[in-house]
């Protein structure tokens, strides 16, 4: 943790030029007593269900990600070391090594590993597009038995085929090189390649913009139908579950993934994100999670990624976790809709509160700032927020707070010193010295925390 040494002092109170300003706003959970705070993946596995994220093996070096993972999720998804690109760039030559660091972490830990994907027409080496039909046939049949068999047993459910239908009304497939030259028996021979590869395995058919009922799903519902009717294996439909205001969650959400669910195949949610920010983004991830918990054969949710700092929409600040790993909104509203409780007890209902940033003082070398808590509309009895610098910024002294620093000693998490609690409406501020080191930029303010 801190790698910085601490100096802490007390001011009288400083004089304000507001030259800044920064609100956030956190909601906090309700509580349910004094017991340890619920994560994401044990309020779900209360629910029977998992709950995981994509992963990127690059940032499995990154102290606050690394932690992040372990603490709340109990599936990973490769984000892309598992696609054709990554394992099979050249015919017949296979490299797994990113993906099997992120296995072997997942495995290592307990957690599930969701296999992303065998069958796309993205991600796909040129080698792939340029062969002929019965050559592209045997290079896919090999694929998916190679890549299967070497995490046979490891793998909970796989991403067979991934994105086959076109988008719009047309119900029709995708143009790809496997349906161009294969034709619609393409699905149909990849799953049952799959079952025989690794017959423990679940196999899904996985697609987006497929969430409510529309044209697309319905061409994806028919396919199911009839998989199912003939008896080619298929376990699993994915939801990818991108979201965002041009595509928001569908009011028709639950119907659809519980009309899938009534042909006999489990339901996952596997790539969710949610463009947005605040109550309103929290309001749409709790209707999926309630969705989900109220379809029996929904067995698990993935969110796509972890933090928004890398997400592959990072602009939309579309997951639960901010760039600072501070827990947004979001998060406590998924917690709280999976049943869970996000704090150690004492707390309110809708317990909230917001942090105001000003520059209070500025120097050639140095500034102050000052942040204000202030408690919702209910009485909270404690808060912390999180402080961002620009690197070489340091801190150099604080006051009226008990801070705590990141691996990186750039994020500062500023708690109260003893009693937190705060009536409603109430506020008090703490506050820190900046030393610029040659950047004057203002701090980054996360969410505020209440319980
Ligand atoms: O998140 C993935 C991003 O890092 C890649 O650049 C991108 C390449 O196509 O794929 C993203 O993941 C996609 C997933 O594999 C399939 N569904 C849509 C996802 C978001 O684009």
């Amino acid at each position: 943790m801190g790698m910085i040494k601490w100096g802490r002092r007390s001011r009288a109170a400083l004089s304000l030029t507001t030259t800044a300003l920064l609100t956030t706003t956190a909601l906090a959970a309700l509580s349910t007593g004094a017991e340890a705070a619920d994560t994401l993946g044990s309020a779900a596995a209360g629910k029977g269900r998992y709950f995981g994220t994509a992963v990127a093996a690059n940032y499995l070096g990154e102290a606050p990600y690394v932690s992040t993972l372990n603490t709340e999720f109990t599936s990973v998804t490769p984000e892309n070391e598992m696609k054709w690109d990554a394992v099979e760039r050249s015919r017949g030559t296979f490299t797994y090594g990113s993906a099997d660091q992120i296995v072997n972490h997942a495995l290592g830990r307990g957690m599930q590993v969701r296999g992303h994907t065998l069958v796309w027409h993205s991600q796909l080496p040129s080698w792939v597009s340029g062969l002929g039909a019965s050559d592209l046939r045997s290079a896919m049949n090999n694929h998916i038995t190679q890549v299967m068999q070497h995490w046979k047993g490891k793998i909970h459910s796989w991403d067979v085929v991934n994105e086959a239908f076109q988008d719009g009304n047309s119900g029709a497939r995708r143009s790809s090189p496997f349906q161009d030259k294969l034709g619609n028996g393409f699905i149909e021979e990849a799953f049952r390649t799959a079952r025989a590869a690794d017959p423990a395995a679940k196999l899904c058919y996985n697609d987006y913009n497929t969430d409510g009922v529309n044209a697309k799903s319905n061409a994806v519902y028919n396919m199911v139908r009839d998989f199912k009717s003939r008896g080619v294996p298929i376990d699993c439909v994915g939801f990818q579950s991108h979201f965002n205001s041009a595509s928001p969650v569908p009011s028709d959400y639950q119907a659809n993934l519980q009309r899938f669910a009534d042909l006999g195949v489990d339901v996952q949610i596997t790539e969710l994100d949610i463009e947005g920010s605040g109550t309103s983004q929290a309001t749409s991830y709790s209707n999926v999670v309630r969705a989900c918990l109220a379809v029996t054969r929904c067995t698990g949710i993935t969110v796509w990624g972890i933090t928004d700092k890398y997400s592959w929409r990072a602009s939309g600040t579309p997951l639960l976790f901010d760039s600072n790993y501070a827990k947004k909104p979001a998060y406590t509203a998924v917690l709280t809709a999976l049943g869970g409780s996000s704090d150690g007890g004492g707390g309110t209902p809708g317990a909230a509160c917001t942090a105001t940033y000003t520059k209070s003082a500025e120097w050639s070398d140095r500034y102050n700032g000052t942040v204000t808590v202030r408690a919702g509309s209910a009485a909270i009895s404690t808060w912390s927020v999180t402080v961002t610098l620009t690197p070489p910024q340091k801190v150099s002294t604080t006051w009226n707070g008990t801070p705590s620093w990141d691996s990186s000693g750039n994020v500062m998490t500023m708690r109260p010193n003893g009693n937190g609690s705060l009536a409603a409406g109430a506020s008090t501020s703490f506050g820190f010295t900046v030393m610029k080191n040659g950047s004057s930029a203002a701090p980054s303010i996360g969410a505020c925390t209440a319980s």
